[in-house]
């Protein structure tokens, strides 16, 4: 996916870099299918298997057809040598590496032969296509009666490589179509010329960055563009914004008037949930974006170097997943940081789901290490504003780790919640 970061993560390099099989859907029925197919190649091979979603595949819905429940496998595995397998002292892994490459060639050989790896033929051999995972889809939209050229659809990974070397015997060009970044053409073409041409994200035919669309993918096969279908009518962009009525709103407002007016040098470290919208007007509260817990570890770090006033901004959710052990090496270090745990009671972001440390917040805190005195509670609602900043301000000054809790239930749970009583 491309979440929470700026280079288009292509979960692939995971595969490649584990070792293991990565199953990547062209279809929502295959995206189906591919889980059940993972399990029952994981359990035979006694290896993960990763499956790859890109954006579009995910934000899709279709119906699906489903398959009977399996049985429940065997909890206990019997063979001695998998034993071997979770203890990773060096001893064992030097074992367990030269054994997974001679099992990355038996997985490569389930990839030639697995039905979501299919090798179509076209009578015009002037081209030939790879597409992957759900590329194959935007290529086939292109040709109703199918498609001249010869297709390699590759869905399953280690790559097929008998497979692309007949498809490279066979065809004059090799066209590369691909989601995220160039895996599988940087893998066909080195840094040597190659003795075929190869067309892909790397030589222009296909953008370089961001997602790929079915126009895209038609300019790149040669096809003139479609007629242009009048927008929509009923589809109007919304972009992203804090819900109305959201104690995080009250929160910003409160921050932005006390660093804008009174701490100009301040920078406030935000994290990953509905806080992070922030960014957005009309807030424009927040400096930094970068990881689940980043917010108080930016904060320590730039407070370590000199920079007066630090403030960490992070959800309550966030907090627990991975902002406890930043909070407790800020305390180690006596670090001069604000971090502001906007505790809106659940996980926003995601749907509403259980927050981990609910109810607990204060007493997580105490227990890192952070002064009783300087974790401070407060109700993020516009009536207490001016008492918001007055605690703010406080903190701001503290020469040492302090925490606020503005806590206020997320309105859309808030909702479900009164509609269920
Ligand atoms: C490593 C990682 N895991 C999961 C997610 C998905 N995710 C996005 S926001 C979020 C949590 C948000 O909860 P919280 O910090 O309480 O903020 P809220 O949205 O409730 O304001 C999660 C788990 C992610 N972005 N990164
Ligand atoms: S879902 Fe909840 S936390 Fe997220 S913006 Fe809306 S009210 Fe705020």
């Amino acid at each position: 996916s491309m979440h929470s970061s700026q280079n288009e993560q292509d979960s692939r390099f995971y595969g490649k870099f584990a070792g293991v099989p990565v199953f990547e859907p062209s279809t929502q029925q295959e995206a189906y299918d591919m889980v059940q197919e993972a399990f029952g190649l994981s359990e035979r091979h006694r290896i993960p298997v990763l499956m790859r979603l890109t954006t579009r595949m995910a934000h899709s819905r279709a119906v699906v057809e489903v398959a009977d429940v399996r049985e429940q496998n065997a909890l206990h595995c019997p063979e001695a040598e998998h034993k071997r397998q979770w203890v990773l002292m060096p001893a064992n892994s030097r074992v367990r590496y030269k054994a997974l490459l001679e099992e990355n060639a038996r997985l490569e050989q389930e990839a030639e032969t697995s039905r979501f790896n299919t090798y179509t033929d076209g009578a015009d051999k002037s081209l030939g296509i790879i597409a992957c995972g759900i590329a194959h889809n935007y290529v086939m939209e292109n040709f109703a009666q199918g498609a001249p050229y010869p297709v390699l659809k590759i869905s399953q990974y280690p790559l097929p490589a008998a497979l692309i070397r007949r498809m490279a015997a066979e065809c004059r060009a090799l066209l590369v179509a691909e989601e995220g970044q160039p895996v599988v053409e940087e893998a066909l073409r080195g840094i040597l010329p190659t003795p075929i041409a190869i067309r892909g994200r790397l030589t222009g035919e296909l953008p370089r960055t961001g997602e790929l669309t079915p126009d895209s993918v038609r300019a790149a096969l040669g096809l003139a563009p479609l007629e242009a279908h009048a927008p929509s009518e009923i589809v109007v962009p919304r972009p992203p914004a804090l819900c109305q009525g959201c104690g995080h709103r009250d929160m910003y407002t409160a921050l932005t008037e006390v660093v804008r007016e009174e701490y100009p040098t301040a920078k406030v470290f935000s994290d990953i949930g509905c806080y992070t919208l922030g960014w957005l007007a009309p807030f424009h509260a927040i400096d930094t974006v970068v990881d689940m817990g980043a917010s108080i570890t930016m904060a320590k770090g730039a407070a370590d170097a000199g920079l007066r006033p630090a403030i960490a901004v992070i959800g309550d959710s966030t907090f627990t997943h991975s902002g406890m052990t930043g909070l407790l090496d800020a305390v180690n270090e006596r670090s001069p940081i604000t971090v502001i745990i906007s505790d809106n009671l659940t996980t926003g972001m995601t749907g509403g789901q259980d927050s981990a440390g609910t109810g607990r917040l204060e007493q997580i805190c105490a227990g890192l290490g952070v002064d009783p005195a300087h974790i401070r509670v407060t109700v993020p609602l516009p009536k207490n504003r001016e008492e918001m900043k007055r605690l703010i301000r406080e903190e701001i000054t503290y020469d040492g780790v302090s925490v606020i809790v503005p806590r206020r239930e997320c309105i859309q749970t808030a909702k479900r919640h009164a509609a269920k009583k």
